[in-house]
């Protein structure tokens, strides 16, 4: 039996489950999900029969447990994609882990200032040099990323590999929190927006109910306090 099976969060807020849900669907792998609300009772009733770390996305294969998102990204490319979600040179996938590893270690404030929130509408939050800096930051690895693939297709190293769904969550909260990328950068953004499967994750998270207060960031423009 080859079961496999992803435990998330909410979609609407867990950023890390979209990442792993995300390269697990592009490896082409058919697999149930479970999702465990955050921040509630259940979470931390239910998260330790499936987690050793208590953290969500994790994932069940053949009895095997690979937790963290990043791990189990690398575990999709090579159990399911037969590796194509890296490039082929080494050059364009050391770019891409290095890209992928400094958002998953990195962007302090970009994450605690812009949580992911796929229902909320416009936002905006308070803009400072450490927020404008990690946004800064994103955009130059971006450029360079596509100005180097650009002649090879439409995502960061030319076809779509981890580290697109690595910042998939990015160009959400940029959109949420309207931060307009420079004009170089806004295509990729949209072919991110419009990628089927990030809409289909979407939609999914808007039929969901549950509220996390502290990641209800920003207020919409035009409203007073
Ligand atoms: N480095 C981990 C981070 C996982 C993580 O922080 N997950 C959050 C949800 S997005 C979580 O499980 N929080 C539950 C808790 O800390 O109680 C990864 O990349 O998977």
């Amino acid at each position: 039996m080859n079961e496999l099976k992803l435990v998330i969060g909410n979609r609407n807020y867990s950023s890390w489950s979209l990442r792993a849900w995300l390269a697990l669907r592009k490896s082409g792998a058919a697999f149930d999900t479970v999702v465990i609300p955050l921040d509630t009772p259940e979470f931390h009733q239910r998260i330790a029969d499936y987690s050793p770390t208590g953290r969500v996305p994790v994932l069940w294969h053949d009895g095997n447990c690979i937790w963290d998102s990043l791990a189990i990204g690398e575990y999709a490319n090579e159990r399911f994609a037969g590796g194509s979600l890296w490039p082929p040179d080494a050059t364009s996938r050391g770019l891409g882990r290095a890209m992928a590893a400094e958002m998953h270690s990195g962007f302090a404030d970009l994450r605690a200032k812009m949580p992911m929130n796929c229902r909320a509408g416009q936002r905006r939050v308070p803009m400072d040099d450490a927020l404008q800096g990690d946004i800064d930051r994103v955009w130059a690895a971006w450029s360079i990323a596509l100005s180097r693939h650009g002649d090879s297709g439409p995502w960061l190293l030319g076809n779509y590999s981890l580290v697109d769904a690595m910042f998939a969550p990015v160009v959400l909260r940029f959109q949420t929190y309207g931060v307009e990328p420079p004009a170089e950068i806004r295509p990729y953004c949209t072919r991110v927006l419009e990628d089927p499967d990030l809409r289909e994750w979407i939609a999914a998270a808007l039929q969901e109910d549950w509220v996390i207060e502290q990641d209800e960031a920003g207020e919409s423009p035009g409203k007073s306090n």
